[in-house]
C-alpha cells in the first residue's frame, strides 16, 4: 500500500470510551460506588475536585450519542461495563437494572449497525471489594472478576461477540498502588514494598486469565476475546539494522512490558525483568502462568506515544533517549508526539513476542488538545487532526507491510472525565459542554468521518 492508498474493506473503524469516564448516573438504578467515586471525592486527588458523578450523563443520553456515532460512520464501538452497576457489592446478586442498561445500549448500537466491543474492566472496581479485601491486593479479586464477567456474558452474549477483559493493567495497579509516594489513581493505596505493587498486577493478570475462561464458558456463541495493554513502545531513532535490533532488545525491559505483556502472551515473565526485580518479584503460584496464558483471538494495543532508542555498546545492547524539553507534545505531560510508535507497537508483537498472526486492534489512540468553542460555535481542533493524521499513516504502514492490524478505535468519541485530570483535558472528537450537556462535533470528527468514508488518511 502506498502512502495514500486505501485501508482494506474489512478494516474496523471505531471509537472508544469507558463507563466511569462518560456515564455519570453514579447513584442511579442501584449502582453503588466504585473506587474512583471514592478516590475522586477525596480532596486534592483530582484536578479541581472533579468526579465522574455526572460526566457526560451518557447513561441518559446514550441514544443521541449513538446516533451521532452512526453519523460519524464508525461501525465499531468499544465501551466498558461498570462492574458496580452489575454487582453493586462486587459479588453476589446481580442488579437487573444495571444489566438492562447495557442491553438497551447494545440493542441501540445494533439498530444502527454498530458492532459492540465490550471491555469488562476499565478501572472502576467496586468499592465494596476494596473494603472487603483491598481489591487488587488480593487473589480473591481474580475469581470475583471472572464471576462478574460470566454474568455479563450470559446476559448479553446472545448479541455481543467481541470481549476485552481488562484495560491497561499497568495503570490500575502500578498507578493505583505505590511504595514510593501517593499513587495518582484509585484506590490510591500506598503499600510498603515494590513486591506488593507487582503482586497487584499479577492478580490482574490472573483475573484476565480466569476471565477468558469464564467468558468462553458463558458465551452462547463463538466469540472473540482480547486483552488490552499499553506497553511502552521502543522506536528506533533511525531504521538502521543496528537500531532496529536495539528496539527489539529494549522491548522486554521497558516499563512493565516484561511483567504484563510477556506473561499474557508467552506464559512467562521476561527473564530479564525477573532478574532485575529479584526479591521484588511477585509470588507466582503453581498453575498461575498457565491460567494467565490463555489463547487470545486478538490483542488490543493502546498507543499514544513511545520512546526512542538506539544501539549502544552496553550489556543490554540499547539505550533509551529521553525526550528533550521542547520536543512536541499534546495536552498531557506524557503525550509526546511519536506516530511511529503505532507501527512499531504492532511490529513488536510479531518480532519480539513471536506472535506474527495474532490479530491486533489499536484499542485506543488519540490526544488531548486545547479545544475551545469559537464565536461561530465550532471547535477547530487542528492539533488533533495533525496528531491523528500521522498516527493513522503509521497504521496504514503496518497494514501495508502485512502485519495483522485489523482495526482502530479512536480515543475518544466524547470529551470525558480524564481521571486525575478531571474535565480539564479533552480527548474527544465531540466537544461536551458539561453544563448543558450539549455535544458539538469538532473539526476532527468531520476529518475522521472522511477518512472512514474514503478508507484512507485524508
Ligand atoms: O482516558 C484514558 C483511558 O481511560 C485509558 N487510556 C488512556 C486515556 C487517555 O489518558
Amino acid at each position: 500500500m502506498s502512502k495514500n492508498s486505501q485501508f482494506p474493506k474489512d478494516f474496523a473503524w471505531g471509537v472508544a470510551t469507558s463507563a466511569y469516564q462518560i456515564e455519570g448516573a453514579a447513584q442511579v438504578d442501584g449502582r453503588k460506588p466504585s473506587v474512583w467515586d471514592t478516590f475522586s471525592a477525596r480532596p486534592g486527588k483530582t484536578l479541581n475536585g472533579d468526579t465522574g458523578a455526572i460526566a457526560c450523563d451518557h447513561y441518559h443520553h446514550y441514544k443521541a450519542d449513538i446516533r451521532l456515532m452512526a453519523q460519524l460512520g464508525v461501525r465499531h464501538y468499544r465501551f466498558s461495563v461498570s462492574w458496580c452497576r452489575i454487582l453493586p457489592d462486587g459479588r453476589g446478586k446481580p442488579n437487573l437494572a444495571g444489566l438492562d442498561f447495557y442491553r438497551r445500549l447494545v440493542d441501540t448500537l445494533l439498530e444502527f449497525g454498530i458492532t459492540p466491543h465490550i471491555t469488562l474492566f476499565h478501572w472502576d472496581s467496586p468499592q465494596a471489594l476494596e473494603d472487603r479485601y483491598g481489591s487488587w491486593q488480593s487473589r480473591e479479586m481474580a475469581a470475583d472478576f471472572a464471576d462478574y464477567a460470566a454474568i455479563v456474558v450470559k446476559h448479553v452474549g446472545d448479541r455481543v461477540t467481541h470481549w476485552m477483559t481488562l484495560n491497561e493493567i499497568f495503570c490500575f495497579t502500578h498507578l493505583g498502588y505505590s511504595h514510593t509516594g501517593d499513587p495518582p489513581h484509585a484506590p490510591g493505596i500506598r503499600v510498603k514494598t515494590n513486591r506488593e505493587v507487582w503482586q497487584t498486577s499479577h492478580h490482574a493478570l490472573l483475573a484476565h486469565g480466569l476471565g477468558c475462561q469464564a467468558i468462553r464458558a458463558a458465551s452462547p456463541r463463538p466469540c472473540s476475546i482480547a486483552l488490552v495493554d499499553n506497553p511502552l513502545i521502543p522506536v528506533p531513532i533511525s531504521e538502521t539494522p543496528a537500531n532496529i535490533h536495539a528496539a527489539y532488545k529494549a522491548m522486554p525491559y521497558l516499563g512493565t512490558n516484561g511483567g504484563i505483556l510477556w506473561p499474557a502472551l508467552t506464559g512467562a515473565y521476561s527473564p530479564q525483568l525477573l532478574k532485575d526485580l529479584g526479591a521484588d518479584a511477585p509470588e507466582i503460584r503453581d498453575g498461575d502462568l498457565r491460567n494467565i496464558h490463555q489463547p487470545l483471538d486478538a490483542l488490543g494495543l493502546n498507543i499514544y506515544t513511545g520512546i526512542y532508542v538506539r544501539a549502544a555498546d552496553n550489556e543490554r545492547g540499547y539505550e533509551d533517549l529521553p525526550f528533550q524539553e521542547h520536543y512536541p507534545r499534546l495536552h498531557m505531560p506524557w503525550l509526546w508526539l511519536l506516530p511511529d510508535a503505532l507501527y512499531w507497537g504492532v511490529r513488536h508483537i510479531a518480532a519480539t513476542l513471536g506472535q506474527p498472526n495474532l490479530p491486533i486492534m489499536v484499542a485506543e489512540n488519540g490526544c488531548a488538545a486545547w479545544d475551545t468553542v469559537n464565536s461561530q460555535g465550532e471547535v477547530i481542533d487542528t492539533e488533533r487532526i495533525l496528531y491523528l493524521r500521522q498516527y493513522l499513516r503509521s497504521a496504514e504502514r503496518a497494514v501495508s507491510e502485512g502485519y495483522p492490524l485489523q482495526g482502530y478505535f479512536l480515543w475518544s468519541f466524547l470529551d470525558n472525565f480524564e481521571w486525575a485530570w478531571g474535565y480539564d483535558r479533552r480527548f474527544g472528537l465531540t466537544y461536551v459542554d458539561y453544563t448543558s450537556q450539549q455535544r458539538i462535533p469538532k473539526a476532527s470528527y468531520y476529518w475522521y468521518a472522511e477518512c472512514i468514508k474514503q478508507r484512507r488518511v485524508v
